[in-house]
């Protein structure tokens, strides 16, 4: 027979490594395997080959159709792997890229700080309490000795319900319950909202937060009271800052102070900020007066401790920098949205 059979695989095994996509590879299949192929017509014609012929051509043909079918197999798996190499690179996922940020709101300047206040004092051993917002006189003011016509009502326009029970000025009337109680040592903190009778300003509010904070047991001095208040404000505006104490009056403590802490934008050289003074107020505090432990039935001989004051409100102010408390109030989520 007058066919080069080793020419016909070389040039099929060329085409078949040189197939361009699965496409062109069928095509080449075809037109060598196909019905019409041309390995498929040297098989019809073995018919015109004598028995012995036929047998050893016949070999020869099936030696070369294996060869062309084994190199497309191969071809065929080595598509499949481009294309799934090809697919894992077009959908690989970095699984190290950040998340998109799904808001799901966030807490108010006001709870932050209040969480990051009662988080200290928790750490130091104090336990929160909590009281009625509407309360007596009695809890509010004379326990405190604050009694009728003490020019502290007058500082602390009270929203009155009639004339025993008000909305509490301050935290302190819980303080006063708990020491009523009569079981030491105390070591409280006190939050919750406050309401007095101002008008709205930059700087005020008709209601804001406030945490109280009271230690009473024996032998509590005023050096206790330095100690934790500064350990609280270098742990709320950091480790650098200083503290001071100045003489102050508050009806409740003997002696009292207010604690300043030193600029913590300036460090203390004076700037716009803390109006060129270095320091800034943040609370009141002081021993708790003889009066207030025999006004709630402790033995005023038996025990000593301290009491301190903080407004939330004003500490987010200093805090965050704003300039307005009615920014606090008002909800502008342009504003809340800061604090995410
Ligand atoms: C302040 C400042 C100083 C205070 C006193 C008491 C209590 F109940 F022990 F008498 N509670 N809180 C106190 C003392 C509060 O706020 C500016």
């Amino acid at each position: 027979m007058d066919i080069n059979l080793e020419k016909l695989k070389d040039k099929a095994l060329e085409s078949i490594a040189n197939a361009k996509d699965p496409k062109d590879l069928d095509d080449i299949r075809v037109s060598y395997l196909g019905k019409k192929g041309e390995i498929t017509a040297v098989m019809q014609r073995l018919r015109e080959l004598k028995e012995e012929e036929r047998k050893e051509f016949g070999k020869t043909v099936n030696i070369a159709k294996s060869a062309i079918e084994e190199h497309i197999r191969l071809k065929q798996k080595k598509f499949g792997e481009k294309i799934i190499a090809e697919k894992f690179k077009r959908e690989a996922i970095d699984v190290t890229l950040p998340s998109k940020k799904i808001s799901i709101g966030h807490l108010h300047p006001c709870s932050i700080v209040y969480n990051d206040v009662r988080d200290i004092f928790e750490k130091m051993g104090y336990t929160v309490v909590t009281g009625p917002e509407i309360e007596y006189d009695e809890y509010n003011f004379e326990k405190l000795n604050i009694e009728k016509g003490h020019p502290a009502r007058d500082e602390q326009d009270t929203f009155y319900i009639n004339d025993k029970v008000l909305l509490r000025t301050q935290t302190s009337p819980v303080q006063a319950r708990v020491m009523e109680k009569g079981k030491l040592p105390i070591c409280i903190i006190s939050a919750g909202r406050v309401f007095r009778s101002d008008s709205v300003d930059a700087t005020h509010s008709p209601t804001f937060h406030q945490i109280e904070g009271l230690v009473v047991d024996k032998d509590i001095s005023f050096t206790d009271l330095k100690g934790t208040l500064t350990t609280f404000a270098k742990a709320f505006f950091g480790e650098n800052i200083k503290t001071r104490f100045r003489p102050h009056h508050f009806p409740f403590t003997e002696p009292s102070a207010e604690m300043d802490v030193s600029c913590f934008k300036c460090g203390g050289s004076g700037c716009r900020f803390c109006k060129n003074e270095g320091w800034i107020e943040i609370l009141g505090c002081g021993m708790v007066n003889p009066r207030v432990y025999e006004l709630c039935g402790l033995d005023k001989d038996k025990c000593q401790g301290f009491a301190f004051g903080i407004g939330i409100e004003r500490l987010a102010l200093l805090k965050y920098e704003i300039d307005d408390m009615r920014l606090l109030y008002e909800n502008d989520v342009r504003f809340l949205k800061q604090f995410d």
